[in-house]
């Protein structure tokens, strides 16, 4: 699915700002189907609160809205210009509400899509009122059951006032809901460009480059002209000049090629890092007639993979990175713009060159702007702790990476495919479940290599041989040997280099650390103080040094980049503090340690430029 664009052939109107929102009771969550509430204002139904969109209702209120479980409604009023009536579709396109969606139009549904953090659309030509005000009505449900993704459990306990209705899962964030990303309404011609894919390839020592797509079209008038549709390529660097072009035959794909390449360089392994061409794909009618014309950008990079490294460009790569979520205050999960810059900054400055989308797909603009700062992703799809392995989960599961291959497979920062966070992998159905998994995956996308975020011991694990690279998360020293700095090191090594031994793989420690309340400080280290930290990650530095020495370990991720809210638990106070930011997105004192080490591999690994306030001046040193 495109992301919506402005050209001379479509309009994109935005329908974030404030909506109308009512919350359903609990013990009554269909109530509104039943009562057919989109038929109306929603406030003719029941009394409305304002909800800004696109964010996560659940702390927006005073009252308890953060655990409410079930369905809530939104509303609002847009006008439509009457020049959209003319010739041309309009769209309507949610970037991801959280967890399953119902949206009326004027009364009319016009889409139903289950699955946060993944667009999805429909097309309300016909039930727009051109010239006029329209209705969309939208109503969410957040709950979670064992054949959603993510699992969770649905139950009725008894509490002081008889019985209530109470969500639980495992997974350690919390279950933010609502109308997460950007709303927008498009239009497109009758004929349009409805799905683009693109690979690229480099030659020749990195000389030559080659950009191949191939368009779907949707829509064509059904005449004999129909197999003269065709489309003209082009493709422009960054200053605008037009480098390589091409017309297309009636199969709709072509081959772009490029001389003296600009590769696309990740952060750090190269002094222009996230370079980016556009590419202009014009469909054409057989009398040359312009039909739809789309713009997107492209990186021009290959990667590839063995048994044990990872290249881009040909160059080895070392990741350094993190673990993340699209988390905040207030806002919950919900997209915002000044969060994902501010966070951008933050990941230059301390130097990573990589994220995993921990534990679900993030927004379309952060995939886009990692694409343009060159930094790498492992792209997870929302199944974290999988378990009680069905047909109908499966067909879930294998429906979301469907939707996230789809949505992102032309991002040239996109270099990895995490097909689930912690999968409870210690069964034999296990085996069989994660072997279709990956196979699914590959027959989408072969181009990248396949992980998954492993916790399950090595001696018991039954995913491992469907991947193509191992990833694991362990916490020495937090939640194994608890307080004990000196039993880290030994521990990563011995259980990296037994992961490499049962599958002969490239290995990513994709998770480890230590919670920490920023300000706490006891000397000798002692658990969730920043000393305590600080010692947790020099020695997973050592143990990294010593693995990298091997030559398969390839890379290592952090437990988390920015303190988060989880589920209500003794074990968390006011959320997951894992976090080398806070989740204010300011510096805990590791922060700074972390960056001297991800400037030092930097240099190391990839000539890059240290910062000068690495250095901090304290004495001279005498020799
Ligand atoms: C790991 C999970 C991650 C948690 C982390 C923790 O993958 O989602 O937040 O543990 O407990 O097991 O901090």
């Amino acid at each position: 699915m495109l992301y919506p664009r402005e050209s001379e052939t479509r309009e994109v109107h935005s329908l974030d700002g404030i909506w109308n929102f009512v919350r359903s009771d609990p013990d009554n969550p269909t109530q509104g189907i039943r009562d057919k509430w989109f038929e109306k204002d929603l406030s003719k139904s029941q009394p409305t609160i304002p909800m800004p969109v696109p964010a996560s209702y659940n702390d927006i209120t005073t009252d308890n809205l953060r655990d409410h479980v079930g369905t809530v409604w939104y509303d609002r009023r847009f006008f439509v210009p009457r020049s959209w009536r003319t010739d041309q579709r309009v769209w309507l396109r949610f970037g991801s509400v959280h967890y399953e969606a119902y949206v009326w139009v004027n009364g009319k549904r016009v889409v139903k899509h289950e699955m946060g953090h993944l667009p999805f659309e429909a097309e309300v030509t016909d039930v727009l009122m051109y010239g006029s005000e329209n209705r969309i009505t939208v109503m969410c449900d957040n709950a979670l059951i064992q054949t959603s993704v993510p699992q969770g459990k649905i139950t009725e306990v008894p509490n002081d006032n008889g019985m209530t209705i109470v969500q639980s899962y495992t997974f350690d964030f919390f279950n933010y809901a609502g109308i997460h990303r950007s709303v927008h309404l498009y239009t497109t011609p009758k004929t349009l460009i409805e799905e683009v894919k693109v690979t690229t390839n480099l030659k020749n020592q990195n000389a030559d480059g080659e950009v191949s797509y191939s368009v779907s079209v949707k829509g064509s008038v059904v005449n004999e002209a129909d197999n003269d549709l065709h489309i003209q390529a082009n493709l422009y660097d960054k200053e605008g000049l037009l480098v390589a072009n091409a017309t297309s035959d009636g199969k709709l794909e072509g081959e772009l090629q490029v001389a003296e390449v600009k590769p696309w360089w990740p952060y750090l392994m190269h002094p222009d890092p996230g370079y980016l061409y556009q590419l202009e794909i014009k469909l054409l009618a057989a009398n040359e007639e312009l039909l739809d014309v789309y713009r997107l950008k492209v990186g021009l990079r290959t990667l590839s993979w063995d048994q044990t490294q990872f290249l881009i460009n040909g160059k080895s790569v070392y990741f350094r990175g993190f673990g993340r979520h699209e988390d905040s205050d207030i806002r919950g999960k919900g997209l915002d713009n000044a969060l994902m810059v501010r966070d951008f900054n933050l990941l230059k400055w301390i130097g990573a060159n990589a994220y995993r989308t921990s534990h679900y797909p993030y927004s379309e603009e952060s995939m886009q702007f990692a694409d343009e700062h060159g930094i790498m992703i492992i792209d997870e799809c929302p199944s974290v702790d999988t378990e009680n392995f069905s047909q109908e989960l499966l067909g879930k599961h294998k429906s979301s990476l469907e939707q996230l291959i789809h949505r992102d497979r032309n991002h040239p920062s996109v270099v990895m495919w995490s097909i689930a966070n912690e999968p409870r992998t210690g069964s034999l159905t296990a085996d069989s479940y994660f072997s279709l998994v990956a196979n699914f995956t590959r027959s989408l996308d072969k181009t990248r290599p396949i992980t998954a975020a492993i916790a399950t011991p090595y001696t018991k694990d039954q995913a491992g041989r469907h991947l193509d690279i191992i990833s694991f998360n362990r916490y020495n020293a937090w939640y194994t040997n608890t307080g004990r700095l000196d039993m880290v090191t030994q521990n990563v090594i011995d259980e990296a280099v037994a992961w490499n031994k049962a599958y002969q793989k490239p290995v990513i420690m994709s998770e480890y650390g230590a919670d920490t309340l920023e300000g706490l400080h006891i000397q000798p280290a002692y658990v969730w103080s920043e000393e305590f930290q600080m010692e947790v990650f020099s020695r997973h530095f050592k143990a990294f040094d010593e693995l990298r020495k091997k030559g398969w370990f390839i890379g290592e991720f952090v437990w988390n980049f920015a303190d988060f809210k989880t589920a209500q638990s003794y074990t968390r106070v006011g959320g997951n503090k894992k976090g080398v930011f806070t989740r204010a997105r300011q510096p805990k004192a590791v922060a700074h340690l972390l960056r001297k080490r991800y400037f030092a591999l930097g240099r190391d690994l990839d000539q890059c430029n240290i910062p000068e306030d690495i250095f901090i001046y304290i004495a001279e040193w005498k020799s």
